[in-house]
């Protein structure tokens, strides 16, 4: 049953690994033992898939809430690593594995890759962030699970980058899309021919991307380019493959993780087809699960590729909340103004301006200073710098007079726009 057999088989598999995991979190997690019985739900209440319903969901709110290791379902002795992503406020978002759930993601990797047409005795070079972001280290033992030889290059230094490329001649690039269109920009600053390059197939994602960057990737680096979704809270790279034979959505992979579209509103489920927020249960973690977890990204589920079973996503479309990427970092605005207010020079009346010129984010905060006089470029200094630390982003600040941004009744203004401009 490679990607899992047929659908009357995927859901009754999933459903026995759904009663093992709420029956698992209910014994072992305070936290979800207290959620369900406040919203008056037993493990005993789960005989079909559509009970999940009757669950309460998991927010970030929750993973707050618990930090750092609240969440565990699992002895710290079972943990094997611990990751970590962009909180809403000062603290990450924490995350745990056992050595089983490793395996399980290195396999969900492997299968990724094999799915979008890697092989086994292929070179991949490796370009996504080594770390506590999931992504470097999730597809580096996905790909050595499969069998290629791995480059761990990671994220930054360009112009090595495009050395490496033109030296070990790998098959397989994985990177943020934005940052594949970075790399084609160094080839054509060498005077380079990126269409030339080894490199044959590319798995992009970690942030949204559009149809029109893909043809642009796939145009200047004369490669295939496709989606992979994932996230932290759920298992980090490794949940949603597109295949090269099926391209416009993901494939979900089934058989580890439950999915349910819901109103972002009012969280009442919907329809398959229909546009929603993606919401997922992990059906086979033992470190961190989490049951119905608001991943806050927008798309819709569509029904399965022919000859596989699983159903797939939709390219995600943006957001619910007011996450940003910025250069591959998860960003909440919440975080910026946490950051504010340790320049008491600055009041936390902000607006934040994401653009996207070329092919990278620039993020710019304007905040207001307290007094009319002072030296606001020193000032702006000061907050860029305390912004790169706290929250890991380069930004330009500017620090304009007291008063001068516009106030809705009174709140902070917030400009965003989420979408690439391409
Ligand atoms: O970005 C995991 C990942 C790494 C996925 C490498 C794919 C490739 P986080 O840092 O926790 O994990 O960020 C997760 O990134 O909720 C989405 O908003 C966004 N995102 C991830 N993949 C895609 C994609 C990793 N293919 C958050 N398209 C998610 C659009 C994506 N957005």
């Amino acid at each position: 049953m490679r990607d899992g057999g047929d659908g009357g088989a995927l859901r009754a598999l999933q459903l026995e690994r759904l009663k093992a995991v709420i029956a698992r979190v209910h014994e072992r997690v305070p936290h979800y033992r207290e959620k369900f019985a406040a919203a008056g739900v037993a493990p005993r209440d789960l005989r079909r898939l559509e009970d999940i319903e009757k669950f309460p969901f998991t927010t970030k709110e929750d993973l707050r809430a618990t930090y750092p290791f609240g969440m565990f379902a699992a002895q710290m002795e079972e943990i094997a690593r611990i990751h970590a992503s962009s909180g809403t406020t000062g603290k990450p978002t924490v995350v745990g594995y056992t050595r089983g759930d490793l395996g399980i993601w290195a396999e969900l990797m492997a299968r990724s890759i094999r799915a979008a047409g890697g092989k086994p005795g292929e070179k991949v070079h490796n370009a996504l962030g080594y770390g506590l972001f999931t992504g470097g280290l999730g597809y580096h033992y996905g790909a050595e699970h499969l069998g290629a030889a791995v480059i761990p290059v990671s994220g930054g230094a360009t112009a090595r980058q495009v050395q490496l490329i033109n030296d070990f001649r790998p098959d397989i690039l994985m990177a943020t899309p934005s940052y594949a269109l970075t790399i084609a920009d160094e080839f054509a600053r060498q005077g380079l021919d990126a269409r030339a390059c080894s490199l044959r197939l590319g798995m992009f994602g970690a942030e949204p991307w559009s149809e029109t960057m893909r043809m642009e990737i796939e145009q200047r680096m004369g490669m295939t380019a496709l989606d992979h979704y994932g996230l932290s809270e759920v298992m980090g790279p490794g949940v949603a493959q597109e295949f090269p034979d099926a391209r416009g959505a993901l494939t979900i992979w089934e058989d580890h993780f439950l999915a349910e579209i819901v109103d972002p509103e009012t969280g009442r489920a919907l329809a398959e087809g229909e546009a929603g927020e993606l919401v997922l249960t992990t059906l086979t973690k033992e470190g961190m699960p989490v049951i119905r977890y608001r991943t806050r990204d927008l798309t819709r589920l569509v029904p399965p590729a022919a000859e596989r079973p699983m159903r797939r996503m939709a390219r995600v479309t943006g957001r619910s909340d007011d996450m940003m990427i910025v250069r591959g970092v998860n960003v909440f605005p919440t975080q910026i103004e946490a950051v504010l207010a340790k320049d008491e020079r600055v009041v936390p009346h902000y607006r934040l301006e994401l653009r996207r010129p070329e092919h990278l984010d620039e993020l710019d905060v304007v905040v207001e200073a307290r007094a009319e006089d002072g030296d606001h470029a020193a000032i702006a200094e000061n907050v860029e710098r305390l912004i790169k630390v706290f929250v890991g982003v380069t930004t330009r600040v500017q620090v304009v007079a007291p008063g001068t941004i516009a106030r809705s009744e009174g709140k902070v203004v917030r400009i965003f726009d989420f979408r690439p401009k391409d």
